[in-house]
């Protein structure tokens, strides 16, 4: 009788899956090379086109936005391009089609950068806006107004030429800015005030008149259309349909019209003078586009 036992094998004591975790401990610690590549290159890559990605739909999405509108030939261009470029350009030619440009202020100037301290290294940077130029034409004029009540925008910059020929069409052009704003601040679930800016442009020509003067001018012709607008409306009985959007300027719609009195309404109006011919326009429009950031 043979009384030797036989010796244990080292081997078979090794469970299947103590085998399986010692080969993936191996190839991690000593990876093929074709993995190492691979890890390498998501390492250096993967963090870039995720920034890409990021960056480049911030900047085409939420990017804060002021709107240009005016009459045809009133400097809307030409005041765009000179507040990118600090230069008045060339030439122009009629618009037909709305058109943005990327623009910057220094963060100093931003309403949001007041409560900083003055050593915060991030005011030394520059905000971002677009400037979106419109056509002044009267039957492209849906395009502005459509795009007055967008959440993107931040102000709207009423540009008008400072010799105001004829003072009734820019009236009637303001008027539907106005109350296009009016139905957009009330209709608006934010206290935000809505912010107008009337920039009286061409200053340098000769037979420009002084913004308190244009604000007069308007504010008596904006009271004359709104008397006869109202006329046409008290006719129209309620559609019913819960429409509470208002058709005439103001709380009560009645007695002389001031800009003052929209701020009742929710919409705060700036008038500015400038040229874009003299290069004014960027010193005069970025304290009111900071205030708005
Ligand atoms: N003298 C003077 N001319 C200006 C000034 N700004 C613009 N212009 C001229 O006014 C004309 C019309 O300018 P645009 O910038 O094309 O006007 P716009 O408001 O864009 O016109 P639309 O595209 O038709 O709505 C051009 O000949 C400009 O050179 C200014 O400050 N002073
Ligand atoms: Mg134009």
């Amino acid at each position: 009788m043979d009384s030797t036992l036989p010796s244990p094998n080292p081997a078979s004591s090794i469970s299947p899956s103590t085998s399986l975790y010692d080969s993936i401990l191996a190839s991690m610690f000593a990876p093929p090379p074709t993995v190492l590549i691979a890890t390498i290159l998501a390492i250096f890559f993967v963090p870039i086109f995720i920034h890409f990605i990021v960056f480049r739909s911030r900047s085409s999405i939420s990017l804060p936005t002021f709107l240009l509108v005016g009459p045809a030939a009133s400097g809307k261009t030409s005041l765009m391009t000179s507040v990118k470029t600090g230069q008045p350009p060339a030439e122009t030619r009629t618009s037909q089609a709305p058109l943005s440009l990327e623009c910057s202020i220094p963060a100093s100037i931003a309403g949001t950068s007041k409560y900083r301290s003055v050593n915060d290294p991030s005011l030394k940077a520059h905000k971002k806006f677009l400037l979106l130029d419109t056509p002044g034409h009267g039957k492209l004029r849906h395009i502005a107004l459509t795009r007055i009540s967008s959440p993107a925008i931040r102000g709207v910059i009423f540009v008008l030429d400072s010799s105001l020929t004829d003072v009734r069409a820019v009236a009637g052009y303001l008027y539907d800015v106005l109350l296009t704003l009016q139905n957009s601040a009330t209709s608006s679930t934010t206290t935000q005030p809505k912010k107008l800016l009337v920039a009286c442009n061409k200053s340098d020509a000769f037979t420009a008149l002084p913004p308190s003067k244009i604000q007069k001018l308007l504010e008596d012709e904006i009271t004359k259309i709104r008397v006869s607008r109202s006329k046409g409306i008290l006719d129209v009985e309620d559609d019913g349909e819960g429409n509470d959007e208002k058709e005439w300027l103001g709380e009560g719609g009645e007695g002389p019209f001031t800009f003052q009195s929209m701020e009742e309404v929710g919409v705060e109006i700036e008038f500015k003078g400038g040229s874009v011919e003299n290069g004014e326009w960027r010193d005069r429009l970025s304290p009111w586009i900071g205030e708005c950031l």
